[in-house]
């Protein structure tokens, strides 16, 4: 009798994964410095944590895999030449902001924490995982083909913009959350172009209600 369910179950298994599409998401620097009353505040960052929370909690129901990139920088970067010293390492600043939800199982991607590396992009980070030799970030998030990668966090003209031209450029399918995103706006069209730019590349805009939404189905 097992026998005979076995035949009848295994062609629906295979057939599921077949047609299923890899998720992914990645937060993009949530953190303390990024959001208001931080060293290098975006305006409205902590707007953010909200919509990426319920991106994260479906993901983490569904044991779909979360990733959390953080800045991560020591104090003598040259990073700060160009920015107020911020996200230093081992600083209540550097710590994902607290109303973030952190699922256990996300993979936290430190990136910026050479001297001489400013790490916009998640995918020049490294998971650091206790002693052991970093794992590049590349590898960390898998394979690319056929995979659908969620992004948003902050700032949408710098961490989140390298984060997704480098997802499309290794081969995503790369969906950027742009009710969960904010920008720094040094210059008051710098939104505006990165979005350009993004889009142009083949980043797909859409909602974290859009994404749900279709993720039900
Ligand atoms: C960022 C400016 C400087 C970011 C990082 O996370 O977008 N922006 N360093």
């Amino acid at each position: 009798m097992g026998g005979t369910r076995e035949e009848e179950v295994a062609p629906i298994r295979i057939l599921s994964q077949t047609s299923n599409v890899r998720r992914a998401l990645l937060v993009v620097d949530v953190q303390n410095d990024f959001c208001p009353g931080g060293a290098l505040a975006v305006p409205e960052g902590d707007l953010v944590i909200e919509p990426l929370n319920r991106m994260i909690e479906y993901f983490d129901r569904k044991g779909l895999p979360v990733f959390f990139s953080r800045d991560w920088h020591p104090e003598d970067t040259e990073h700060f030449k160009t920015w107020p010293a911020h996200c230093v390492q081992n600083t209540q600043g550097a710590e994902f902001h607290p109303d973030l939800l952190k699922p256990i199982s996300a993979k936290v991607i430190t990136k910026g924490f050479s001297k001489k590396d400013d790490g916009y992009s998640p995918f020049e980070g490294v998971y650091l995982k206790g002693d052991d030799w970093p794992t590049p970030c590349q590898l960390l998030l898998g394979q690319p083909q056929g995979t659908s990668l969620y992004i948003g966090g902050l700032a949408t003209d710098y961490c989140v913009k390298a984060a997704c031209l480098d997802a499309v450029k290794f081969g995503y399918s790369v969906y950027l959350l742009t009710d969960a995103c904010r920008a720094v706006n040094l210059k008051p069209m710098d939104e505006a172009e990165a979005l350009e730019e993004m889009r142009r590349t083949g980043v797909v805009f859409t909602t974290t209600e859009e994404a749900l939404k279709a993720a039900v189905i």
